[in-house]
Parts: C-alpha cells; sequence; structure tokens
C-alpha cells in the first residue's frame, strides 16, 4: 500500500498538483477547495482509508466530466487525470482539501469498450461504496447535460437515495448546448428528479467556461461547513503521507 502510495506521489503531475494552485484565489468558501493535494488511490474496497474524515463523492457516467469538475473547483488544471478516452479513471481517487475533508473521484460507469466483467466489478464496488461508506457526507453526480439521468445514474439514486444524504446533480458540459436547450436540459432534469427534491438539487456546470462554479461551491461547501465543524479533530488517515497544515 506505501508502495502504491509513493508510487502516485512521485508522478510528476501529482508532485506538481501538490504545489500548484493554479495562481488562483478565490474568497470565501473557494479556500475550501483551493491547495487540493492528491491523497490516496484505491482499487477495491479493502484498500479505502478508514472512513474518519469527511468525504464528498464524485460520480458520473464514464467521460462525463467528474475529473474535470474536481479540477475545476479546486482552481487547478492537473490535479484530477482528465482524458478524452472514457474509462480511464480505474482507481477511486482521494484529493485532500487544506480542512481535512476530501474529494473522492469515482471510476465512471457505463462505458461499453469495457469488459463485461470489469463492469459489473466497478459497479459493484460503486454499489458498496455509495450505500454503505459512513463518512461520504453528500453526492455530486455528474451528467454530461446533452444526455441526463441515463439508467445507471438512476441506479447511482436508488443505491445512494436510502441513505438519507444530499445529492447535488452538476449538469456539465453545458457550453455545449445553447442557451435555450441548456435551460430546458435544467429544467426537464428538476422536473424528472422532483419525487426526490427533498433531497437532490440540480445546476448546470461547465468545467471548460467555468460556469455554476458559485452554486457548485456553496451547496458542496454547505455540505463541508456542516461536517468540518464536528470534524476537527479527525485523526489522520492510516497509510496517508501528507494530510495538509493541520497535521500536528
Ligand atoms: N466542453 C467541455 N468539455 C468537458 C467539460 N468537462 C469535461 N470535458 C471533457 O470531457 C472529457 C472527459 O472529461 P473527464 O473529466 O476526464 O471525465 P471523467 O468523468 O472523469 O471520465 P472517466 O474518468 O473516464 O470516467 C475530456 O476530454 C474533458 O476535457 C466541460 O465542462 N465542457
Ligand atoms: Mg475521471
Amino acid at each position: 500500500m506505501l508502495d502504491k502510495l509513493l508510487f502516485y506521489f512521485n508522478l510528476p503531475s501529482l508532485r506538481h498538483a501538490a504545489t500548484d494552485s493554479g495562481g488562483l484565489s478565490f474568497p470565501g468558501l473557494m479556500s475550501l477547495f483551493a491547495n487540493a493535494v492528491f491523497a490516496i488511490s484505491a482499487e477495491k474496497l479493502s484498500d479505502l482509508p478508514p472512513p474518519d474524515g469527511a468525504e464528498i463523492a464524485f460520480a458520473g457516467r464514464s467521460n462525463a466530466g467528474k475529473s474535470s469538475a474536481i479540477n475545476a473547483l479546486a482552481g487547478q488544471t492537473r490535479l484530477a487525470f482528465v482524458s478524452k478516452t472514457p474509462g480511464r479513471t480505474q482507481l477511486i481517487n482521494f484529493f485532500r482539501l487544506t480542512n481535512g475533508a476530501l474529494l473522492v473521484d469515482l471510476p465512471g460507469y457505463g462505458y461499453a469498450a469495457v469488459p463485461e466483467k470489469i463492469r459489473r466489478h466497478w459497479q459493484s464496488v460503486l454499489a458498496a461504496y455509495l450505500s454503505r461508506r459512513s463518512s461520504i457526507c453528500g453526492l455530486v453526480l455528474i451528467m454530461d447535460a446533452r444526455r441526463p439521468l441515463t439508467e445507471l445514474d438512476r441506479q447511482m439514486l436508488e443505491w445512494f437515495g436510502p441513505t438519507g444524504k444530499p445529492i447535488h446533480v452538476l449538469l456539465t458540459k453545458a457550453d455545449k448546448l445553447t442557451r435555450n436547450e441548456a435551460a430546458a436540459t435544467l429544467r426537464s432534469t428538476r422536473e424528472a428528479l422532483s419525487p426526490w427534491s427533498d433531497q437532490v438539487s440540480v445546476q448546470l456546470f461547465s468545467s471548460l467556461k467555468k460556469t455554476g462554479m458559485d452554486e457548485a461551491e456553496s451547496v458542496i461547501g454547505g455540505w463541508l461547513g456542516h461536517v468540518t465543524r464536528q470534524e476537527k479533530e479527525m485523526p489522520p488517515v492510516k497509510g496517508e503521507k501528507n494530510r495538509g497544515p493541520e497535521t500536528p
């Protein structure tokens, strides 16, 4: 496990990520996401760190834009690995915020070219992680605004919904739609999710154009603000090298 950790820390992009805040500074909530660093990767559930920190899970179809959204929120370009080839995030990657909370980049689902056996494996990992992980304080469900609410997106809602924890849907790549198309997609997705309206919120987002950032920051920041006040004395995560400024 330590070997794997050191391997990831030695990747140039991650070394860079650990020191690069993208040269941006943000007032208020954004400081929660700025200076995020790569923490640890897990290949299977038994590799997960102990569930003793606040986690924000990012799930979505393969290629929907999960890693890009994490980078956009963090104000960095190479924190999470972004690829034109779907199915590239094949590990559960954890990023540590300076307040100690974790952003969790989950492997994408639904990419047809991934062998059936691997797809099924990851779906069972996602089901177990989303339904049982006590440290998750909210799910960010990323959907391509051009094809929201696929069958597997609904499956994620079914798995996570019973936890009663909040879900925020980012309809991303909104820059690929006209204003009217984007507004119509937002309306129809909200309508489709209205039975879940106590638990689910929906917004338009673009990592490319950085639109919808304030709304996303305020929702996720709200979840973390609530949790982080209780998590001040959080113990270090087993096997993790860098925990940020609060490490004694
Ligand atoms: N135009 C546009 N392209 C985007 C946006 N977000 C992501 N992309 C592109 O979509 C592709 C996939 O983005 P990723 O962030 O790697 O997607 P992912 O969901 O992490 O993909 P997997 O890890 O394979 O599941 C890349 O080519 C990105 O540049 C966006 O808001 N607008
Ligand atoms: Mg990814």
